[in-house]
């Protein structure tokens, strides 16, 4: 298998997608509003970790590009949850692309815990060969739920898979701590938006004051 050949849509998509969030973030900046993304990140599923899924999900290879949904991947982290389904309801009404599933592991966690809205996608990329559809995963959560996902992918690392019951049942509670202070958050959403936007402004006055006419 010619894997540089077969993974350069994804290494495409992938760039495209960072591209146009990071757009997005970018745009609600200028207007000085609150923007629903904090960051974004994105990258190809590494060839190991291609294989490696393959086996322990018993798929030949020749479906991974139907079946394999994440091998180009976005994640949106945003500061609330609210933040989340804004996003969703935005990337549902674009036209550059079409959704094919749509996984709520917010309002239904993962047996571990894990929280986060998957949206896969099919995504049209150009090729020398003409159009080629994509199947890529966006990935929206918060900080806290990205906090605990990278900890917990860490040690799923760590002990390849098998964490032992009491770290096991520690993550849990870790996860429904972090579900409870996006929770707590949401409370005091307005208040921390206000506060974001008056030292944004302030920031750009104190800009404008700098390089502006005397
Ligand atoms: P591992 O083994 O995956 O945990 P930039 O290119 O500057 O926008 P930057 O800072 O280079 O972004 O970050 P990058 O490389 O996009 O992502 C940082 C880490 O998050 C990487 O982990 C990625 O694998 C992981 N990641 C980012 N986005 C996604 C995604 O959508 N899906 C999945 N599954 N993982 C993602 P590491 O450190 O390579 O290691
Ligand atoms: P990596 O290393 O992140 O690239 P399923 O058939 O539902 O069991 P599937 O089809 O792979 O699994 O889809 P799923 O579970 O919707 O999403 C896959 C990706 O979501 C994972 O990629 C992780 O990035 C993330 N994810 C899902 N469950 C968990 C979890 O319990 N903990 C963490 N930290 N991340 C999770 P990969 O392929 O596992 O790997």
């Amino acid at each position: 298998m010619n894997w540089e050949a077969f993974l350069a849509p994804y290494v495409q998509v992938v760039e495209e997608l960072k591209v146009k969030l990071k757009g997005i973030r970018a745009q609600y900046e200028f207007e000085s509003k609150h923007s629903p993304i904090e960051f974004v990140t994105g990258r190809v599923k590494p060839v190991t970790s291609i294989i490696e899924k393959t086996r322990s999900k018993n798929m030949s290879f020749d479906k991974i590009e139907e079946e394999m949904q994440d091998i180009a991947g976005v994640r949106v982290v945003c500061q609330f949850v609210d933040d989340i389904y804004g996003i969703v309801r935005m990337l549902q009404a674009r036209n550059d692309f079409s959704i094919v599933e749509e996984k709520d592991y917010i309002e239904t966690e993962k047996d571990s815990g894990y929280r986060s809205y998957h949206m896969i996608i099919r995504y049209p990329v150009a090729t020398l060969r003409g159009e080629k559809q994509i199947i890529a995963e966006i990935q929206i959560r918060t900080l806290a739920m990205n906090f605990w996902a990278t900890n917990e992918h860490s040690l799923n690392y760590k002990y390849d898979g098998q964490i032992p019951t009491d770290v096991k049942a520690r993550l849990k509670r870790a996860a429904e701590a972090a579900f409870k202070l996006d929770e707590e958050m949401a409370k005091i959403k307005d208040e921390v938006q206000e506060a974001q936007r008056i030292y944004h402004r302030k920031r750009v006055y104190a800009k404008h004051k700098e390089g502006g006419p005397s």
